[in-house]
């Protein structure tokens, strides 16, 4: 028998399972889950669309049931040129390629621009499915704090001076700027202003990871820092799986030519081209107003659910737990005193009080986050919401209790 460990790549050792995917798989029907951030089924397609878009699937079936081309399919990035000029986003079709979710394109980022120990800059908190694919290609990461503004541009600075003096840079700085998972913070503009300074100043990409820039609750939608990219140096990344469906797995990249080449090698050896028959559906969708339809009415379902967290966090948690007030997107971040660990409540929590959270750990470059959890209000009713906030405040309160005598902070 060959022993395993023996024959796998070196590359794996770094791979790390992502709790949301592994809470999705536990989580059984009688939990209230807070854990992934899965969109509200209300905001799908209607039974009045489909019938609409299966009969437009009718009319290009031989093409919708075939092969496609790896970049994605031409229909699509048409509209989809169109739908990012609305954003003020100028992207030709060659500039586009569609992926089998914005997942794929991070990790093909990754891919084609991470050797083993370069310098990934990163947000702390960040997107744990993010850091999750660039593991793979052992970065050694730089994580730069946030604050209600976003990224704190200052400490970046600061870091990259230093960087610097010791003459090295960072390949690329990966930021969700918008409604950021998983706070649910947005960068401030002057800090975007000031971020693309230095990414000119000291020379590196920057990828803006975007699934939520359309779902913005009191204010206008910021601007992208791809539309105020004047040096082609903006990666950036989206995905119709928070505006419209996450089971279509239609994602896209917007990158320079040069950038798109390497993209679609990667591709071609991934997956050899997205799923025809969901680029069509979204073609379709984009290209009959399906989705800017949608969007009003998706920002209104979760406002509401966040306020319905918000308020129920206010009501019920204990003295001593803090959170984020999301101004867009599908998530609160919290932090518990410095002596309760997360992850192991987390499955006191899930079989007793019957709540799913996401430990905040792993979302976490620099090995701090085990007092902190994500919250997401996206999927449960609002009744629902409160009724979990309820039982998690009770087993907050039952964690401070218990522990607070020892008052010893984690660590890693
Ligand atoms: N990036 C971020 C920041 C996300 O929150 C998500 C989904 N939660 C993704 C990428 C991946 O989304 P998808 O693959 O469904 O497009
Ligand atoms: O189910 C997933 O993995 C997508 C959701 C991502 C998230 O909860 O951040």
């Amino acid at each position: 028998m060959v022993e395993l460990l023996d024959v796998l790549a070196a590359r794996t050792d770094r791979m790390r399972t992502s709790e949301i995917r592994d809470l999705l798989k536990m989580i059984s029907k009688d939990v209230i889950s807070f854990a992934g951030g899965l969109p509200d089924p209300k905001t799908f397609p209607t039974s009045e669309d489909l019938k609409d878009i299966f009969e437009f699937i009718n009319s290009v079936r031989d093409k919708a049931f075939q092969y496609g081309v790896t970049e994605g399919l031409p229909e699509l990035k048409e509209e989809l040129s169109k739908y990012l000029s609305r954003i003020a986003i100028k992207a030709d079709p060659e500039e586009i390629i569609i992926t089998s979710g914005s997942q794929q394109g991070v990790d093909m980022l990754g891919r084609i621009f991470i050797n083993q120990r370069d310098i990934v800059v990163v947000e702390i908190p960040t997107y744990l499915a993010a850091i999750q694919a660039f593991n793979m290609y052992k970065p050694n990461y730089l994580g730069i704090p946030m604050d209600e503004d976003g990224m704190i541009i200052e400490q970046l600075e600061y870091e990259l001076h230093h960087l610097l003096i010791k003459d090295k840079k960072p390949k690329f700085l990966y930021t969700i700027p918008t409604c950021q998972n998983p706070t649910g913070i947005s960068m401030s503009l002057e800090r975007r202003k000031r971020l693309l300074e230095l990414a000119s100043e000291y020379d590196f990409f920057i990828v803006e990871d975007d699934p939520y820039g359309h779902i913005v609750f009191d204010a206008n939608e910021l601007k992208r820092l791809k539309a105020m990219d004047k040096e082609g140096r903006v990666i950036y990344v989206s995905t119709f799986s928070k505006v419209f469906s996450p089971g279509l797995r239609i994602g896209f990249v917007v990158a320079d030519m040069e950038v798109t080449k390497y993209l679609v090698l990667s591709k071609q050896a991934l997956d050899l081209c997205s799923p025809n028959l969901t680029q069509f559906i979204t073609y379709y969708a984009l290209k009959n107003g399906l989705i800017d339809r949608n969007i009003p009415k998706i920002r209104k379902i979760y406002k509401s659910k966040r306020d319905a967290m918000l308020n129920a966090m206010e009501e019920y948690m204990p003295n001593g737990v803090k959170w984020t007030k999301p101004v867009g997107g599908m998530f609160i971040f919290t932090w518990l005193p410095e002596y309760i660990n997360t992850k192991m409540l987390l499955y006191k929590v899930l079989n007793e009080y019957k709540v799913a959270y996401v430990p905040g750990r792993s979302f976490h470059v620099d090995g701090s986050g085990w007092n902190t959890m994500r919250l997401s209000y996206s999927y449960p009713p609002e009744d629902m919401i409160i009724e979990g906030i309820r039982r998690l405040s009770e087993a907050v309160t039952w964690a401070i209790k218990k522990f607070q005598k020892y008052n010893i902070k984690q660590i890693d």
